[in-house]
């Protein structure tokens, strides 16, 4: 029976590719008539484009779903009382696993790619090879390695965590919960549900990790061994921030590395490089590993990033602040009245009302962007200057007349870039460009 592999962005062509090398028979599916497609697809692999109605049900032995498809489209919908096991890309890569595999999985409402990417770094340089993955970029069907063990460090994103079902991580790390995605889920607590599968399977020799000021924590019946960070208050089984130092407390043993040996800056990544600690340890990575990853990791492109600074003006490109939550911990690290704040895209729902007090003290202005421009003006009305820029390039020519020596002018949207870009990295490098080319 054939497999139906539901949207061709990364994930559907990478899982339709992988089926198709095995001999196995797919039938790809796009909403869109001319998808663009991120990689060639296999020739074997049928299509129907442009389409997407039940009758491309018939015959199918199971789905795979990309995580940006919901569950409430209409095809999804009318199979639903046919029992075809619908799966997402993450259980399909995790079911070809070679036994023996290690996964280390990051999800998160906020600083999973940093965390992600520093985990993988302190692997890298403690000598393990892994495998870097997810939500993150590259899909984990495309990057699994079917011929040997090997350690995967995977970010998820909720809509990956949806679609898992067997899927067991060894290592699982849930950073926060903020609300985020609010368009795609009834409720906070729906998305947070999605959240919580990360620890889905979980057996006692494997790690929970989790912030000590979720109130939620681990899952009740979790039976995984349950490690906390925090960075304003010790903990016992866990990570924490003293004055000076990152502690990591297991067993009744201490561990110290001075905090001043973390490139990364704010308090939140204290947070990221806490919970990497953690999750470092529990794999048996030895601590001068991680300390050495600490001092040489400088995150990642599209977060906090200094463009340019021109005529004492910083511009910083922070793209990668995609809801509310991401945008108020940026925003917190300025002086006051300091920050031309570009805010707009893809409305996710967010509640932009949220930010009136920070963006108060810390704006100069905001400039609004893209689809959702009404409903920020809306939210921040008498909070914040407000002008309505339209699109990047309105936002930067603004700014650029604009801002005076000692101003910031930050992208650090709050949304979502589908509604004009093609994702926040693209909106990042527009940003770039564009104020690479001031005079
Ligand atoms: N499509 C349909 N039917 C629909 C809706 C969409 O066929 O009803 C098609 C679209 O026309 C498009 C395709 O589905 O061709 C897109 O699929 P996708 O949105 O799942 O995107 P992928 O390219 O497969 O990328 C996904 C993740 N995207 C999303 O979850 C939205 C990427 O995360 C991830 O890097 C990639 O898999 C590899 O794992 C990006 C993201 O924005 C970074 N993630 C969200 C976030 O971080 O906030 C969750």
């Amino acid at each position: 029976m054939k497999t139906l592999v539901i949207g061709a962005g990364k994930s559907g062509v990478a899982a339709a590719n992988f089926l198709a090398a095995r001999g196995e028979a797919v039938l790809l599916t796009d909403s869109n008539a001319a998808p663009d497609l991120p990689y060639p697809l296999h020739d074997a692999v049928a299509r129907a484009f442009g389409h997407q109605d039940a009758a491309l049900a018939d015959g199918v032995g199971m789905i795979v779903l990309s995580p940006g498809v919901p569950r409430t489209i209409p095809l999804l919908q009318q199979v639903e009382v046919t029992p075809i096991p619908l799966i997402g890309e993450i259980e399909l890569a995790y079911r070809h696993m070679p036994q023996g595999s290690t996964i280390v999985a990051v999800t998160g409402s906020n600083g999973k790619s940093t965390t992600t990417a520093l985990i993988g770094e302190i692997l890298k340089i403690d000598g393990r090879q892994p495998i870097v993955a997810g939500n993150i970029g590259e899909p984990f069907i495309a990057a699994l390695d079917t011929e040997r063990p090997r350690t995967y460090v995977l970010e998820l994103s909720s809509f990956q965590l949806e679609s898992v079902d067997t899927f067991r991580a060894d290592v699982a790390l849930l950073l926060n919960v903020t609300p985020d995605h609010m368009d795609r889920y009834p409720t906070f607590d729906a998305y947070a549900a999605a959240k919580y599968r990360i620890f889905r399977n979980q057996e006692p020799h494997d790690a929970a990790i989790v912030n000590a000021s979720d109130r939620r924590g681990a899952p009740r019946e979790s039976k995984a061994q349950l490690r906390r960070f925090s960075a304003s208050r010790p903990v016992d089984e866990g990570a924490f921030a003293d004055a000076a130092d990152l502690v990591l407390r297991h067993d009744g043993n201490e561990r110290r590395i001075p905090r001043a040996s973390l490139k990364l800056e704010g308090t939140a990544n204290v947070e990221n490089a806490l919970a990497a600690w953690l999750a470092a340890r529990a794999v048996g990575i030895d601590d001068v590993s991680v300390q050495i990853a600490f001092g040489s990791f400088a995150g990642l492109p599209h977060r906090m990033v200094p463009v340019r600074e021109l005529d004492g003006v910083r511009w910083i490109n922070d793209s990668k602040g995609t809801n509310v939550d991401a945008t108020l911990k940026s925003l917190e690290s300025f002086p006051p009245a300091s920050v031309w704040l570009i805010l707009g895209g893809k409305d996710k729902a967010g509640e932009f009302e949220r930010m009136r007090k920070l963006v108060s003290e810390k704006t100069r202005a905001v400039l609004t962007i893209g689809a959702a421009a009404g409903r920020i003006a809306s939210a921040l009305d008498g909070a914040a200057t407000i002008v309505a820029a339209g699109d990047m390039q309105g936002a930067v020519a603004h700014a650029c007349e604009h801002a005076k020596t000692g101003d910031i002018v930050l992208l650090s949207p709050a949304c979502a870039s589908f509604d004009q870009y093609r994702n926040f990295e693209h909106r990042g490098e527009h940003f770039e460009e564009l104020v690479r080319s001031l005079r």
